[in-house]
């Protein structure tokens, strides 16, 4: 695999002409210091003060960002993990961070029209790398998630320095141009599918705070694995044209929380402020959300773990733990607890893990 570093853009930052060009031929863009470092830090000091609380972290012992404790490692979907998330994810400071002006009149400029911020921001908090935490996310494609427009981008940005060894995004330059790629089974992948593609050629490097990579919804790329001593933080969203569709799953939620249960914990419970409920107040054009493509992967998983494909564990796993069809979820059960155990390596360790 030939690893290479970021192209780094920063430099066209001003020239949108430049800047679309290179989004076109690459299907990312590297701009160093666009978010304002303090904002990064009102952000990752909420993140590290809440982990610190639910014992996280190593005592402070002069370390910055400081270290994680690794006998503290959780994951989804261990609801202690999940509960600490939300209240890290909810923190007013995060979400505007993702509406910093130079960013958005950055994506003003690539669209050629006005930006819909997604509200549905992403925070992630991951652990260092030990034999029970799962693969990281593996080479995917946003569109098939997110669906509606073809011209949405996502804005990944750390929260503290990262390198490739430590978590830094990777993505495969040019890969976009193939458009919407096949799937294949990987236990190697936290969701159990991969992009069925070439991954010879990588991109990738070391990002600090304020720093973002910006990639096109069809663009290959993966989290790597966090090697390194500290919790791995990050914060990612999408943006699209304003005029442009958009399905009710990048707006609202779909597990019971409400945009209100965000809104108390911000000041005067978010009445007045201009980022609680914003995108309602735009004229959007709703689209439905295809999930026959999900069906159709989950039946795949039932028949290839059926046939004894040691391949379909951990997507066998994740409907076993994620499933809305309670036969497929049933059945997933239940071939989990036949399907050969294949062993996945931990990259760098020497180790591994099931
Ligand atoms: O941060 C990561 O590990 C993966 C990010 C990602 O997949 C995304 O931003 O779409």
């Amino acid at each position: 695999m030939g690893v290479l570093p970021f192209t780094d853009s920063t430099a066209l930052r001003d020239d949108a002409r430049a800047l679309a060009d290179r989004l076109a031929e690459d299907g990312y863009l590297h701009v160093r210091g666009l978010l304002p470092e303090p904002d990064v830090a009102a952000v990752r000091d909420h993140v590290l003060a809440l982990a610190r609380e639910a014992g996280w972290l190593l005592p402070p012992d002069g370390a910055e960002p400081p270290l994680a404790n690794p006998r503290a490692t959780t994951w989804w979907p261990d609801p202690d993990y999940v509960a600490l998330h939300d209240r890290m994810w909810r923190n007013r400071d995060l979400h505007a961070l993702m509406h910093t002006p130079a960013l958005l009149t950055l994506l003003g400029a690539l669209f050629g029209e006005p930006v819909l911020v997604h509200p549905r921001k992403v925070l992630r908090v991951v652990h260092p790398r030990c034999g029970t935490t799962p693969p990281e996310t593996g080479w995917h494609q946003d569109y098939p998630g997110i669906q509606g427009s073809k011209r949405a981008l996502a804005v990944w940005t750390p929260l503290a320095p990262v390198e490739p060894g430590t978590g830094a995004l990777t993505v495969l330059p040019g890969s976009h141009r193939a458009g919407l790629l096949p799937m294949r089974l990987s236990n190697d992948a936290m969701v159990g599918w991969e992009a069925d593609t070439d991954t010879s050629t990588v991109h990738t490097g070391h990002l600090d705070p304020g720093d973002v990579i910006i990639f096109t919804v069809f663009t290959v790329h993966s989290g790597s694995a966090n090697e390194g001593p500290r919790l791995r933080l990050s914060v990612d969203c999408r943006y699209q044209p304003v005029g442009d569709p958009v399905c009710p799953g990048s707006l609202e939620f779909d597990d019971g929380k409400t945009w209100d249960d965000v809104y108390r914990t911000w000041p005067n419970g978010g009445r007045g402020d201009p980022l609680s409920y914003y995108w309602r107040r735009l004229p959007l054009t709703p689209a439905d959300y295809d999930s026959s493509p999900d069906a159709a992967r989950d039946h795949e998983v039932i028949a290839a773990a059926e046939a004894g494909n040691p391949d379909a564990r951990r997507a066998l796993r994740m409907i076993a733990v994620y499933g809305v069809d309670h036969a497929i979820t049933s059945r997933a059960k239940a071939l989990l607890r036949t399907l050969p155990v294949e062993s996945r390596s931990v990259p760098g360790t020497g180790r591994t893990c099931c």
